[in-house]
């Protein structure tokens, strides 16, 4: 069967350089492959495709299924693409996996009808499963994590266990990486999945529970992982790597002796690669950053969140912000490049909170990293569904739920004139810069 996998462009602006493949789409375009289907993987993101070319470029492919990954970034682009795609194509069957379809499954298929099925949870036991039966013109709606609508309700199948040992799926296909639009930075790569820790915003838990089967994270052997770097450079050239873990180092000496495994697999390979990682304030250790640089660690990106203890604890953190200090103290002097992660707003901030967080922005000399921040460095916390905030908020009357949308009102109503009358001035400001932009080309 013919299956055309998208990567579609996301809602927001953002930087080429930051762009990332879809790796999620690379594990499912090989396991498919692996079962005899002819795939193509189209990654309007990493192409830097805008809504209108991404449409077109799908319309000018044959295929007999078009499958999506989104994530909430993609929301409005997933639901364009799809609503068009469907308009010119009446019998081709569209399916949607990932973050947003997952988690927020019933929402998205009543809102969307024109998707015919999305496939929920990990993809590469049910993916095969149900695309394989479609193939053999079997019953599909019945297969494990298949999701559609039925006499106009929704039907949620069961999802089969999460993969238990990673190592047995195929390399991921890198297709993306050789259509990008530019040379790109970096190549995604996954050591393991999953985390120890619950922090209250993420989504991770709710995605993994829909599983049965073992839900403590899954780590890969060192030797694996470096088999597949091997592999990318020989296929693509590029020799940095974006791990995208959910959580890179996790807790505890165990913890550390495996990313020290891993680091010993690379040195001793001499691979000559770079590298950037994301994890908790709380595991970075000054020795094992020093051993990572001198195997090609340049940045980490740590989840330091706020400089306010109430929000820490709001986000179940389990994290001081003495720890979020020693941290950044440890990064900065390693000499890797620090990545904070930062949520200001929360929907209980207060405007103490707001400027005793400015003041630990101002401690912490955080200035040049915002100015160099990927993505606004002042964020207010995304809700998404699934997460444990989303009771509490239910609880306290602050929950804002529409269709696909969730999201929540600040408690403290002054937070909430700030913050609209702030988002007003950035708007305003955005749109002039880009205007100013376009006279100094035409001119
Ligand atoms: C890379 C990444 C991105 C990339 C783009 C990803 C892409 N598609 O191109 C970019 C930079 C765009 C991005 C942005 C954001 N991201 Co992000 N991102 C990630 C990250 C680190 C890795 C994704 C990945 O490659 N995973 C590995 C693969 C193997 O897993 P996967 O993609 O989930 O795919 C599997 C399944 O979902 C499924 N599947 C997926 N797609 C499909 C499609 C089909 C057809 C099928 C059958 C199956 C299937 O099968 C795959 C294999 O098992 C994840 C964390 C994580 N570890 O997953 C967060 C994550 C996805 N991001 C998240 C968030 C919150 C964001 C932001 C909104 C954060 C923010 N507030 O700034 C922003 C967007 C806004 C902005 N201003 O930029 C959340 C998801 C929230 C949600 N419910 O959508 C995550 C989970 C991080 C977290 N723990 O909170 N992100």
């Amino acid at each position: 069967m013919k299956i055309l996998l998208l990567n579609p462009p996301i809602d927001y602006k953002m930087d080429e350089a930051y762009r990332t493949e879809g790796l999620g789409l690379g594990y499912i375009a090989s396991v498919l492959r692996r079962d005899g289907h002819e795939v193509e993987v189209l990654d309007a993101h990493l192409r830097c495709l805008n809504l209108k070319q991404t449409i077109d470029e799908v319309l000018a492919r044959q295929f007999d299924c078009l499958g999506i990954t989104a994530s909430n970034a993609h929301k409005n682009m997933l639901l364009g693409i799809v609503r068009a795609v469907r308009k010119k194509r009446k019998d081709t069957l569209i399916a949607a996996g990932g973050y947003l379809p997952t988690l927020c499954a019933e929402q998205l298929l009543a809102a969307c009808p024109q998707i015919d099925f999305i496939i929920r949870g990990e993809g590469e036991i049910a993916a095969p499963e149900v695309f394989g039966r479609i193939a053999r013109n079997e019953e599909w709606r019945d297969a494990p994590a298949v999701g559609f609508m039925k006499g106009g309700k929704v039907v949620l199948n069961d999802c089969p266990p999460l993969v238990t040992d990673l190592d047995t799926l195929p390399f991921p296909a890198r297709d993306a990486l050789k259509q990008a639009a530019f040379p790109p930075e970096s190549a995604a790569i996954m050591s393991g999945r999953g985390c120890y820790n619950r922090c209250s915003f993420c989504c991770i838990h709710a995605f993994y529970a829909l599983s049965s089967g073992k839900k403590a994270p899954r780590y890969r052997k060192p030797e694996c992982v470096v088999d597949e770097m091997e592999s990318v450079i020989a296929e693509t050239g590029v020799k940095t790597f974006r791990f995208v873990d959910d959580d890179f180092i996790g807790p505890g000496e165990k913890s550390k002796e495996r990313v020290i495994k891993l680091a010993d697999e690379i040195k001793s390979r001499k691979l000559g690669i770079n590298f950037r990682i994301e994890c908790r304030a709380d595991e970075v250790d000054a020795d094992l950053l020093k051993m990572l640089k001198e195997i090609g660690l340049t940045d980490v990106f740590l989840g330091i969140e706020s400089g306010v203890q109430r929000q820490l604890d709001t986000y179940n953190k389990r994290i001081t912000v003495e720890q979020n200090k020693k941290a950044v103290e440890i990064v900065r002097s390693s000499g890797v490049r620090l990545r904070p992660g930062f949520i200001m707003l929360d929907p209980y901030t207060t405007i103490a909170e707001i400027q005793e967080n400015l003041q630990f922005i101002k401690e912490m000399d955080f200035l040049d990293e915002v100015k160099h921040a990927p993505a606004p460095f002042v964020t207010r916390l995304e809700l998404h569904r699934g997460v444990q905030l989303v009771e509490q908020l239910k609880n306290d009357g602050l929950l804002r739920e529409k269709g696909i949308d969730v999201d929540y009102a600040f408690k403290d109503p002054l937070v909430s004139l700030v913050v609209k009358n702030t988002m007003i001035s950035s708007a305003i400001s955005d749109m002039l810069r880009r205007a100013k932009k376009l006279l100094i080309r035409k001119s």
